[in-house]
Order: structure tokens, then sequence, then C-alpha cells
């Protein structure tokens, strides 16, 4: 919860174009292709501009970091391999997700188009950054989309007593007709790590049922549980069984099935400074066409006009919407002082 008593820092609008830019340009800057600089910033130029803080330019000095430990290769090539009608598989071959994603995306969809589903499985990548970005553009050329990434050894598996699962996201995007796309992206933990971070950052207190201290009791203490503690799986007291079962079920999509590494299932410790999980992603892709023609996107439609009916004010995704057409109208909201830093880095020569 924000601490609305604070002081806000001054910020400034920056252009997204510009953002975009400095960050394609910190990311070559800082050993990454220029393929790579690119893709990367897109990404995280966009999760700014929406207003999804926990892996906007926050994330910057981890993706640098992580790149000075040497533990990603920021100049991998991916290998795309057809296996089937409905199937295909990137080896990232140790490189970002993103990249080995938008190396296969185009055959992702011709695929899906044809055979009225496909997937995409990705191994041996690092995925830092927020899922939707994987999804939406997919629901806005009309398909239903899915994507699953598992991250790091931070959540403790229902019942257990030490973190086993990562923060293993779901996203899911549909068309929907007269407006955006139908879009959620949610952490299967009570909180996302960067939410973790940054609550850590600002001295806030956790929600209540969130994680635990280094010895398994219950804390609100965010540096306590970024200090040897662990999250919980989302769901609360009553529910944890539930976010559990899904965060098993991402370890088994994302991971097992793609070949990437549970997220147990790799050591950087090797890497100081390493903060980028080594794993894997699985995105699926439907045609609604195949099976009910338009009609999908206006039954989208009218299920999110009866759930406003029903008092649903707000519907996933919509907050993202409000932030990203403020910020293309006015600029992207930065810290001053954050925009300086992102400057700096970019090796910008009046900073
Ligand atoms: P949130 O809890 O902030 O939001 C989850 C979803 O619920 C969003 O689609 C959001 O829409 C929607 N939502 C939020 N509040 C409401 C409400 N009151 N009514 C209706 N819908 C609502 O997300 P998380 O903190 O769980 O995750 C944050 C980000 O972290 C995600 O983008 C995720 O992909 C990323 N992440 C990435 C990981 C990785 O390994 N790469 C690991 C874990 C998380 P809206 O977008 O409009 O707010
Ligand atoms: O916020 O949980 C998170 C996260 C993990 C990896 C990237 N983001």
């Amino acid at each position: 919860m924000p601490d609305t008593t604070a002081p806000m820092p001054p910020t400034e609008r920056i252009p997204f174009e510009q953002l975009r830019a400095t960050l394609a340009r910190i990311f070559e800057r800082h050993g990454t292709s220029a393929e790579v600089a690119a893709v990367l910033a897109d990404n995280c130029a966009a999760a700014e501009r929406d207003g999804a803080h926990s892996h906007g330019v926050f994330r910057i000095p981890g993706y640098l970091s992580t790149l000075a430990s040497g533990w990603v290769d920021g100049r991998a090539v991916p290998q795309v391999q057809d296996l089937a009608p409905g199937a295909i598989a990137v080896d990232a071959r140790n490189g970002f997700a993103q990249p080995a994603y938008a190396a296969a995306r185009e055959l992702l969809i011709a695929k899906a188009r044809a055979n009225g589903i496909a997937l995409l499985a990705i191994r041996d990548s690092h995925h830092f950054a927020a899922l939707w970005p994987d999804v939406e553009p997919l629901a806005e050329q009309g398909l239903v989309a899915l994507a699953l990434v598992n991250s790091m050894a931070c959540v403790v598996p229902h019942g257990g007593q030490q973190a086993l699962f990562g923060t293993n996201p779901i996203a899911f995007a549909a068309p929907c007709a007269d407006g955006p796309p139908l879009v959620f992206d949610l952490a299967t933990s009570s909180m996302a790590h960067g939410d973790v971070q940054l609550a850590a950052r600002a001295g806030r207190l956790l929600p209540e049922h969130c994680g635990v201290d280094a010895g398994g009791q219950p804390t609100r203490d965010a540096r306590a549980v970024l200090d040897g503690g662990a999250l919980l799986p989302f769901g609360g007291a009553a529910g944890g069984h539930k976010g559990s079962a899904l965060s098993m079920m991402v370890e088994l999509l994302a991971a097992a099935l793609t070949g990437g590494n549970f997220s147990f299932g790799f050591d950087w410790s090797g890497h100081p400074g390493a903060q980028t999980p080594r794993t894997g992603e699985l995105i699926i892709a439907i045609d609604p066409g195949k099976t009910s023609g338009q009609a999908f996107a206006q039954r989208c439609s009218a299920l999110v006009q009866a759930m406003a009916d029903a008092g649903q004010t707000r519907r996933p995704g919509q907050q993202r919407q409000h932030q990203r057409a403020d910020s293309l109208a006015h600029g992207v909201p930065l810290a001053r002082d954050a925009w300086r830093e992102l400057q700096r880095l970019a090796g910008h020569a009046d900073n």
C-alpha cells in the first residue's frame, strides 16, 4: 500500500520514444547486441509507460548487474525448431526470453491460424519482466493467448517449510470487440518479488499472509522476506493451496515441458550480482475463429459488460490501459533522479 503521507519526488514526463531509445542505448552499452537491446528496451519502456513499476526502469540495475556477472548471454542468438504443426521450441541459449520469443512469434501465429492452436516452448531463457507484453500483441491480432514463466525459488509451497517455487506468473489475453484486449497478468505468489523490493525500499509493511522470515515465522517486514525469508503462494490463509497448485502447474508447463530449469534447479552462486532466473517459458496461442468464428470477441465484450453490470467497476488490465493513454499523451512520468541516472547509464554527454 503506497505511503500517501510521504513527499513525492519531483517527476518529469519523458516522451515514450525517448525513454525506449535511452533504454536500448543502456542495454547495448552494457553488453547486449543491438537486436537484444531493442527487444528489452521495448519491453521495459512499455512496462514503465503502463505503470507496471515492478518491471519498469526499476529493473535496469538488476539487468546490468546480471550482464556484468556473466550469468546471462546478452548476445545469444536463439535457435528456433519447428517441431510439429502445432509446436515450436526455441533454445534461448542462455539469453533473454523476449528475443527468443521474437524469433518465433510469426511462426507461432501462422501455426495457430493454420491449426487452431499452437504452442511455443522456450528453454534456457531469462525472463526478468512483466508477462503481459508476451500475450497482449497476440490478442490484438485476434488470438487468445496464455503465457507462463517460472522464476527463482522464493515461494514456499503450501504447508511447506522452504522456498521451492518461483513467483511464477500467468498472463492471459483475449480479443474483445469494441475495445482493447482483455488481459490479466498475475504472479501466483502473494506478491511479485519486485513489489517486495519496492516495499523494502520505501519502508512499507507488506499485507498480512504474504511472507515469512528466515525462521519461517509470518512477517510483514519486506526486508525480512528478502533477507533469508520467503513469500507464500497467493490465496492467503484460507486459499494458499490454490495459489500453490497454480504455481506447481507453472513449474511443470514453463520448465518441465519446455526443457528449462525448475525455479529451484539452477545455481547462480558462482555469478555474484546475477538476478535473472535461468528457466523457461511456455506460450499457447489459440485461434478462436476455428471454434466460434467472429463471435468470440463479441462474447468477450458481452462478458465484460455483464461483469460491469454485476458491479465490477475495474476489469483486469484497465489500470494499465489508463496509464498507457496518459503516458502517451503527456509523457511517461519518471522521478527526475531516476531519469538522470538512466541518461548517465546511456552515456549521454550532457548529464
Ligand atoms: P497485480 O496483483 O498488480 O495485478 C494482477 C492482475 O490483476 C493485473 O492484470 C491487474 O490489472 C489486475 N488487477 C489488479 N487489481 C485489480 C482490481 N482491483 N480489480 C480487477 N483487476 C485487478 O500483479 P502481480 O503483482 O501479481 O504481478 C505484477 C507483475 O509482475 C506482472 O506483470 C507479472 O508478469 C510480473 N512478474 C514477473 C515474473 C517473472 O518471472 N518474469 C515473476 C512474477 C511476477 P492491471 O494490469 O490493470 O493493474
Ligand atoms: O517480480 O517476482 C518477480 C520477478 C521474478 C523475476 C522477475 N520478476
